[in-house]
């Protein structure tokens, strides 16, 4: 016959068991997310920088640049609220229609942080500057007018940082699409201004999200109007800043 003490024994092993047995499906409904996705390839973000927007408000009437996002049918979305998934390879391309150095960049009206000229966050450290210059000539589009213009990615600019112009005082940048966490640059593509009097670039990098939650995104050139260029445009919602969703 099982003693009280033995009987109590079994009882205890069978809870502690349990409890075991619960905390290891447990764990396995907690980490079966990741794995579901691991299947999933990468995801492609185009945005597109047009310079002259007409701004109509009750102080600013001007016209300013925005960022867009290129829909699946090639339609310009709003770049207000940009949804992305963590966990995944997100390849990003900016189509800048803009131009002009600025000797200005950083987080106010007066700054020059040259962190801002950086590439930050990206697979490599690195972004792919595609601009049809003499000055860079290894950074172009191949193509005709009778075939696809092809995008090797890897064969244009690579570069870690966009550098300063002495002969035209300023950085190379005509805009950066940042991302913060916490006030942290998490993410900083700054595109390219380049010396082509026509203007244009096209910049290519790959980045990860690995954190879900909101995100603010910001322009760093003060490419606004008044309060030192960071009114109008960067101080509105789908024109130069705007959140980043992460979705699990
Ligand atoms: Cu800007």
């Amino acid at each position: 016959m099982i003693s009280e003490k033995t009987f109590y024994a079994i009882i205890a092993a069978i809870i502690l068991v349990g409890g075991i047995g619960v905390g290891v499906a447990y764990d396995k409904t907690l980490s079966s997310t990741p794995q579901q996705q691991l299947p999933q390839g990468p995801v492609s973000l185009t945005l597109l920088i047009s310079p002259n927007n007409w701004f109509d408000n009750a102080t600013i009437h001007h016209t300013q640049p925005a960022f867009f996002v290129v829909g699946p049918n090639g339609q310009l979305e709003s770049s207000a609220v940009i949804t992305l998934p963590s966990h995944r390879l997100i390849k990003l391309t900016i189509i800048d229609y803009d131009s002009g150095v600025t000797s200005i960049i950083g987080p106010n009206g007066t700054s020059n942080n040259s962190s801002y000229a950086k590439v930050i966050g990206t697979v490599g450290g690195v972004e792919y500057v595609y601009n049809g210059t003499a000055q860079y000539i290894n950074s172009t589009l191949s193509g005709n007018a009778s075939n696809d213009i092809s995008i090797v990615h890897g064969s244009g600019w690579a570069v870690s940082s966009l550098p300063w112009n002495s002969t035209f005082g300023g950085w190379e940048v005509t805009h950066t699409f940042t991302l913060l966490s916490n006030g942290q640059i998490v993410l900083n593509v700054p595109t390219f201004a380049g010396t082509n009097p026509s203007g244009g670039a096209v910049t290519f990098t790959e980045f990860y999200l690995n954190n879900t939650g909101s995100y603010p995104w910001q322009c760093y050139v003060p490419c606004g109007h008044e309060l030192d260029g960071w009114g109008g445009a960067m101080a509105t919602a789908g024109w130069m800043e705007g959140v980043v969703q992460v979705t699990a």
